[in-house]
C-alpha cells in the first residue's frame, strides 16, 4: 500500500495541477510546496483546495520558467544579479494562502523539512541547463534520502544528471528525470511499443496541444517551446519579455509548429537500450487560439520482428485528454514507482523508459 508524503517545488501551472491531481489519487499526501516568495508546509497534509484558490491567477515566480530572474529567485543560493525583466509571475503566490509563510530561501526551507518527505517534484523552470541538476545536488548535500523527480525536456540535461549519479546514489536518492508527457508518458509508451520488435528502426513522437484557456498557466512551457524554433535558443528565449513572446505567437497566427525538438526522449530511449537516440524524433503543434488539440498526439515505433516482419506500432492519446492530465498524471505515476524503488534501496538516475509508473 502506498503511503507517500511529497513536496512540490514551484507552484506554476505544473506545480498546482500536480497538487490537484494528487487529490484524486490514493496514497499521496502533499505536505510542502514553495514558490519564489513563500513556502507552505504541513506534515499532516496541505489543504490543497485552499492553496489552489489562493494561488490561481496569482503566480509568484511561478516555477514554470518565466525569466532568468525568476530562475535565480527560485534558486535561493543565488542572489538576484539584477537582470530582472519584470513579467508575468510576480503576484503574491503562496504567501496569499493562509498556509503560506514568506521566505527568501524557499528551496532551502523545503530541504530543511525533507527528513519527513518521501518525494519531491521539481516543477521548476529549467531555462539554465544545469538548474535542475544543481537542485538535485543541494538535496544530496543535505543528505536527503528519497525521490526527486522532474519534468524537464532537454536531452543534454540527462548527461548532467548522470554525471551526478554517484553523488545521488551515495545519498540514497532515486532520481527520475523527464517524467512529464514528452519525455515521460510518451517515452514510456514507445518503450512498450518496442517490445514487439527485436530491432527498432525509428521512433516518431508527434504531439498536439491547444492552450487557449491554459495559456496563462503555461507561459513557462510556451517560452521553453519557443526556444526550439529556428532562430531561437534557451538563452534568447530566457531574455525575451512578454511582449516579444506575444509577438512571436502573433507572427505565427497563434499556431507554433516544432520539428526535430531537442527532447530527451532520444537519450532516455537509448539509455534504456531500446534504440539509437538518432533514430528518435520529437515534434508537435502548439495552438494558442483554441483549446482543441490541433493534431492527435501519436507515438509511432517502427521495427523488425524476430520472424522477419517490419511493422509500426502506434500509440495515441485521445484528443479529449488535456496536456495537464498527460503531464501531471504520469509525473505522479512515476513518483509512485520511484518511491517503491527507493524503499527497496534502488538509488541513482532513472528515466521513464525504465520504470512502469504506478497509478
Ligand atoms: C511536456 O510538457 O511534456 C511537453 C509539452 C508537450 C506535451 C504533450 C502533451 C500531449 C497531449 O496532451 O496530447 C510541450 C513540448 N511543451
Amino acid at each position: 500500500m502506498d503511503d507517500i508524503n511529497f513536496a512540490v517545488l514551484g507552484t506554476g501551472g505544473i506545480g498546482r495541477r500536480t497538487l490537484e491531481v494528487s487529490t484524486h489519487k490514493d496514497g499521496l499526501t502533499p505536505v510542502a510546496a514553495c514558490d519564489r516568495h513563500g513556502v507552505a508546509v504541513n506534515h499532516d497534509g496541505l489543504d490543497v483546495a485552499e492553496l489552489l484558490d489562493a494561488t490561481e491567477g496569482n503566480i509568484a515566480g511561478d516555477g514554470t520558467g518565466d525569466t532568468d530572474s525568476e530562475t535565480r529567485a527560485n534558486d535561493d543560493r543565488v542572489t538576484d544579479g539584477g537582470t530582472a525583466v519584470k513579467q508575468h509571475g510576480d503576484g503574491a503566490g503562496i504567501v496569499a494562502s493562509t498556509q503560506g509563510t514568506p521566505t527568501e530561501t524557499p528551496i532551502d526551507d523545503i530541504i530543511d523539512e525533507s527528513e519527513d518527505i518521501d518525494a519531491v517534484l521539481l516543477a521548476l523552470p529549467n531555462l539554465e541547463h544545469d538548474f535542475i541538476p544543481r537542485i538535485a545536488e543541494r538535496f544530496a548535500d543535505a543528505e536527503f534520502e528519497g525521490v526527486l523527480i522532474d519534468v524537464l525536456k532537454r536531452s543534454r540535461v540527462i548527461g548532467m544528471l548522470d554525471e551526478r549519479e554517484a553523488t545521488l546514489t551515495d545519498a540514497g536518492i532515486t532520481f527520475v528525470c523527464g517524467a512529464g508527457a514528452t519525455p515521460g508518458l510518451l517515452t514510456g509508451a514507445a518503450a512498450l511499443a518496442a517490445q514487439s520488435f527485436v530491432e527498432v528502426e525509428e521512433v516518431e513522437i508527434w504531439w498536439g496541444v491547444g492552450l487557449k484557456s491554459g495559456y496563462e498557466d503555461n507561459r513557462g512551457t510556451v517560452r521553453e517551446d519557443i526556444a526550439h524554433l529556428d532562430g531561437y535558443d534557451i538563452e534568447t528565449a530566457r531574455e525575451m519579455d512578454e511582449s516579444e513572446i506575444e509577438a512571436v505567437i502573433e507572427a505565427h497566427d497563434g499556431v507554433l509548429e516544432f520539428d526535430d525538438m531537442e527532447h530527451a526522449d532520444d537519450v532516455l530511449l537509448e539509455r534504456a537500450g531500446i534504440c539509437d537516440g538518432d533514430d528518435v524524433t520529437v515534434g508537435g503543434v502548439l495552438d494558442i487560439r483554441q483549446d482543441e488539440k490541433p493534431t492527435t498526439t501519436t507515438v509511432r515505433v517502427t521495427g523488425r520482428t524476430f520472424d522477419g516482419e517490419r511493422g509500426t506500432n502506434t500509440f495515441q492519446l485521445d484528443d479529449a485528454t488535456s496536456m495537464a492530465a498527460n503531464v501531471n498524471g504520469p509525473a505522479l505515476g512515476y513518483l509512485k514507482a520511484a518511491v517503491r524503488r527507493n524503499r527497496a534501496g534502488d538509488y541513482g538516475v532513472f528515466g521513464p523508459a525504465e520504470l512502469m509508473p504506478g497509478f
